[in-house]
């Protein structure tokens, strides 16, 4: 992907400029504090910079065009030129794409895959940007109604490798773009956990297009460390939680997690990497990571 060359585990930090976001909704809808938010992940780590206006929590509202512009805009140019790491913007909509490139931003987070506006995928290729084509099942105000598949692994792979022929027939190089399962966007907490069980397979399917794995603080950690009697944990307990699937996700392929807390997952991916490189057997320590499918 652009700017990041993902031959070691790549940690992606969180910078939502929005009121409602699940777990961190209203923190940073300055834009001055969610700079110094995201300067703060580039400082601990991170390897790219998300800036989203938009919530998709499930039951999210969307917002308009003008309003996610007027978010995101000042926070990517001020990142872009003084984060030192490129930076994303999570957006469904080209025009808000379209502003965030000009602002500085090189990559599009698009959880609708290029299915929200018809323009976005020409936009991307025509500005040379990177591309995270992302799987949700409906839109976030409907996607967690008793979401079902015959097989969860199965569909996603079908879906993201439809998306990823989308976006390359539109004229995305295929080493600008990037798969993600999209964790928690139509899915119980069975389905996520068979998506990361099955990660490998995933990863080998879409290869070699890198996966991108976003469980930070998502419902089904507080879920299953609540356990089946108790309301779940708060998103701001589910962090130990988060980590244990940032290494989980690390050794079974994911190219790059997608965090609110960054450097938990940034040292782990160090860690991962020196374990990767100490290997015996390693066929080629010139390579200090490659993710591992089994
Ligand atoms: N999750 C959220 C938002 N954007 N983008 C990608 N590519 N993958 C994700 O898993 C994802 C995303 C929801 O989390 P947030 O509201 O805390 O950003």
């Amino acid at each position: 992907m652009l700017g990041l060359a993902l031959d070691r585990p790549a940690v992606m930090g969180i910078v939502n400029v929005t009121p409602d976001s699940f777990s961190d909704g209203g923190h940073y809808l300055d834009a001055g504090a969610a700079v110094a938010h995201g300067l703060e992940l580039a400082a601990t780590g991170a390897d790219v910079l998300d800036v989203g206006g938009e919530s998709t929590r499930p039951g999210a509202q969307a917002v308009e065009a003008a309003e996610e512009i007027r978010r995101v805009v000042p926070v990517v140019r001020r990142l872009a030129a003084e984060g030192g790491v490129p930076v994303s913007v999570d957006t469904t909509k080209a025009e808000v794409a379209a502003a965030a490139l000009e602002a500085g931003a090189t990559v599009v987070n698009d959880v609708s895959a290029g299915r929200g506006d018809p323009d976005m995928l020409p936009l991307v290729a025509g500005a040379g940007a990177g591309y995270v084509a992302m799987h949700m099942l409906g839109t976030p105000a409907t996607m967690q109604d008793d979401p079902r598949y015959d097989d969860v692994v199965v569909e996603v792979g079908d879906f993201l490798e439809q998306r990823l022929e989308a976006a390359a027939g539109a004229g995305i190089p295929v080493e600008h773009l990037v798969a993600d399962p999209g964790i928690g966007f139509g899915k119980t907490t069975t389905h996520n956990l068979e998506l990361l069980h099955r990660l490998p397979e995933l990863v080998e399917r879409l290869a070699p297009v890198p996966v991108l794995v976003g469980t930070s603080r998502k419902a089904f950690i507080g879920r299953i460390l609540a356990g089946p009697d108790e309301p779940a944990l708060a998103p701001e307990d589910r962090e130990e939680g988060t980590l244990a699937t940032v290494v989980w996700a690390f050794d079974r392929g994911a190219a790059m997690v997608r965090v609110h807390d960054v450097r938990p997952a940034a040292e782990a991916a160090r860690l991962l990497t020196a374990l990767a490189a100490a290997s015996p057997s390693d066929p080629d320590p010139e390579v200090p990571w490659r993710p591992r499918v089994r």
